[in-house]
Formats: structure tokens, C-alpha cells, sequence
């Protein structure tokens, strides 16, 4: 099973990219496991949300803590129903963009999403996160004729405090983006972990 760990702050738009991924993915690789294991403080509604999509999904309540753990991670994956070797396993992590950057959840990377509507400097501010993601995608981008976002800026800030970062823009609401962010967990899948 191939994990990916999306790390962001609070609201940048993981549920809502995981439930249009969940639906491409049908589309492209209909006999294809995917599941869902879900960090938050409290409530189910992110789960709830990737179910209604027909993926599995097990929530995890974190309570007072800021990141899902290792541990945390294998007892939600040995509650998933059936889930066969050679599927696919989003993890998406409590909202944050300190603590999870610390904690490896045995995936094969980790993901930053970061929407534009946070400011571009986010990267600079909270290096560790961009550090240690193998990707960044830029989320809400139909929204950037509204906003003040410079992305080039971004993108810079990204790569000073990671140069090998790879950058994504997507909007799940147009879906603009949403073939290449396919394409890349495609082809990154087979890329071995740093
Ligand atoms: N305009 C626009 N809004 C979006 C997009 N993606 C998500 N949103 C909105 O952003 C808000 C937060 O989206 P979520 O998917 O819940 O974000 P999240 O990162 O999962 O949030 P937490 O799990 O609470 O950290 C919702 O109101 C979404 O409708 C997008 O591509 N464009
Ligand atoms: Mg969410």
C-alpha cells in the first residue's frame, strides 16, 4: 500500500481535494483500493464526507494533540475494511503546519497543501513543513483573480527552504490541475522514499 501524508494548515482544502481525487481516480483506475484515514481534534466530518464519496474512511480524533502518530495510523489502518496490498492510502493529517512535519507515518511522502488564500510567505514562516514535503499543491487557485497571491514569490520561498520541492497548482472547484496532481502521485509512487 502506497501512503500519502497531506500536512497543511486548518482549511487549506485536503477533504475537499481528497473527495475529487477519490472521484477521478474511479475514473482512471476504477479496480484501484482507495482509502482514507482522517486526523482531526474532534468530530467526523471529514470522514463522513470521504464516505460519501464510496471510499473507506476511518476517522481519528486526536483530542488535545496537534498531529497524527505511527501507532495512531496502524490501529485506523487495521480497522479499514479489506484493504488489499497494492492500494492506495491518503492520510490527512490534523491541521497544522508545525507538529506534523515531525512525525513520519511510514509514507512515502509527505504532501504540503497550502491555499492562496494564506499568503505566499507561509513557507518562509513555517520552514519545516516545506522541508520536509516532497510536494506542495497550491489549492483554491480559482480564487487567485480576487486575491493579492504572488506565486512566483511563493514558489521561491518554497524552494530556499527546499529546493528539490515539486509545485502543484489546483483548483478541486474547477478542477483545473486536477490531471497533472494525477499524474504525479502516478509516476511518484514508483520513486523510492528520501
Ligand atoms: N474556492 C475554492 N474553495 C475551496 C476549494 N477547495 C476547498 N475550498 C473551500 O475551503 C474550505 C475548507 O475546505 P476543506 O476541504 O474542509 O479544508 P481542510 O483542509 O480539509 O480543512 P481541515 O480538515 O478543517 O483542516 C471549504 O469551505 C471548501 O469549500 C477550491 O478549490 N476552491
Ligand atoms: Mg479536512
Amino acid at each position: 500500500v502506497t501512503a500519502w501524508n497531506l500536512v497543511s494548515s486548518p482549511g487549506s482544502g485536503k477533504t475537499t481535494l481528497l473527495c475529487a481525487t477519490i472521484a477521478a481516480l474511479r475514473e482512471r483506475a476504477p479496480q484501484r483500493p482507495v482509502a482514507v484515514i482522517e486526523g482531526d481534534q474532534q468530530t467526523t466530518h471529514d470522514a463522513d464526507r470521504i464516505r460519501a464519496t464510496g471510499a473507506p474512511a476511518i476517522q481519528v480524533n486526536t483530542g488535545r494533540g496537534c498531529h497524527l502518530d505511527a501507532p495512531m495510523v496502524a490501529a485506523a489502518f487495521e480497522r479499514l475494511p479489506q484493504h488489499e496490498s497494492g492500494g492506495l492510502l491518503f492520510i490527512e493529517n490534523v491541521g497544522n503546519l508545525v507538529c506534523p512535519a515531525m512525525w513520519d507515518l511510514g509514507e512515502a511522502g509527505k504532501i504540503a497543501i497550502l491555499s492562496v488564500t494564506e499568503g505566499e510567505d507561509k513557507p518562509l514562516k513555517y520552514p519545516d513543513m516545506f522541508a520536509a514535503a516532497r510536494l506542495m499543491v497550491l489549492t483554491k487557485t480559482d480564487l487567485l483573480p480576487h486575491l493579492d497571491f504572488d506565486l512566483p514569490r511563493c514558489i521561491d520561498f518554497a524552494r530556499r527552504v527546499n529546493p528539490a520541492i515539486e509545485v502543484l497548482l489546483v483548483s478541486a472547484r474547477t478542477g483545473v490541475g486536477m490531471d497533472a496532481w494525477l499524474d504525479w502521485l502516478q509516476l511518484e509512487e514508483a520513486v523510492p522514499c528520501a
